[in-house]
């Protein structure tokens, strides 16, 4: 079962859930959290909510025809870093200007006791599904990264799943691991959607499947797959390390790392098209385009 938000046609954004049989019903609370608390309060499951709903609705919406937006609104989207091998080996090649000659701190990172977490957005610079992504006009070397994102509360606990896009520059990291903000953050550099996957509908997470293709002039130009039993550290190490000793809020999100990189000499360009589909959450779909504005021209 999976929860997901479109725009009505009072331009409100309505919150929905598709049912297991790929049927649409408006929900009558105002957010994902509002039906959390909802169940919470009442000592049922969202899906039993969730299920409720269904059985008694009348109207059913149809897909295709909606425009979709977040499905929820993130107060913050964090992201671990490093937690796959092909990760690790991308950094390496970044931080070594493709020399590989030395151990990095990314080879420190993935071994050690605790991950590399980082803040990755605000709810104002993510967007959903058919937003473009942005481009940073100061870097040459850009790629998405295709990402599970978990949604937790203020508690840590995994209230579901969800697909994102950590867009990343590659030389700005690779320069000085010092600029990780700036190869990380910037306008509409995240994406997250295009629904939540309840998590107590998934029994093990570890058997997602990530898939990312980059489109270009119509033709395929990337294509890649993972799983995300491929991770080096368990979901619940990554979220113990993002709670501890911090304020964190209901409805963030955690995205748990890349294990799908282009090739390096692939870079972004105005107008692809990005897809990153996780098979039960759905297919994030997003064209990319340049900042009008370079930095480089203000300078
Ligand atoms: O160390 C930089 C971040 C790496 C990252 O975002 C990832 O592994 O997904
Ligand atoms: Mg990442």
């Amino acid at each position: 079962m999976r929860i997901i938000r479109y725009v009505n046609d009072q331009n409100q954004k309505q919150l929905a859930v598709i049912s297991d049989e790929n049927k649409v019903f408006d929900l009558p609370f105002p957010d994902f959290m509002a039906l959390v608390n909802f169940a919470r309060e009442n000592n049922r499951s969202v899906i039993q909510v969730a299920t409720d709903v269904i059985e008694t609705a009348n109207t059913q919406k149809v897909l295709e025809t909606l425009t979709l937006t977040t499905p929820i609104d993130a107060p913050e989207v964090w992201a671990a870093g490093v937690t796959y091998e092909k990760s690790k080996e991308a950094r390496n090649y970044e931080a070594t200007q493709g020399k590989l000659d030395s151990t990095t701190f990314y080879d420190k990172v993935y071994d050690a006791k605790r991950p590399e977490i980082f803040f990755k957005s605000t709810s104002a610079r993510t967007v959903g599904p058919n937003d473009p992504v942005y481009l940073r006009s100061d870097s040459n070397w850009q790629i998405p990264e295709p990402e599970l994102g978990l949604v937790i509360d203020q508690e840590g606990t995994v209230l579901g799943y969800i697909a994102g896009n950590d867009m990343s520059c590659r030389d700005i990291e690779g320069e000085n691991p010092l600029y990780l903000p700036q190869a990380k953050i910037w306008k509409n550099s995240c994406a997250i959607g295009p629904a939540i996957l309840l998590a107590d509908a998934v029994e093990d997470p570890y058997e997602l499947k990530i898939i990312c293709r980059i489109f270009r002039d119509g033709e395929k130009v990337f294509e890649g797959e993972a799983q995300v039993k491929q991770l080096k550290r368990s979901l619940d190490e990554l979220v113990h390390y993002l709670v501890l000793d911090n304020d964190v809020f209901d409805g963030t999100v955690l995205m748990t790392g890349t294990c799908i990189v282009p090739p390096n000499e692939f870079t972004l360009n105005d107008q692809d098209q990005i897809e990153i589909e996780i098979p039960r959450i759905g297919v994030l779909s997003n064209p990319v385009k340049s900042q009008s504005l370079s930095v480089t021209n203000v300078l």
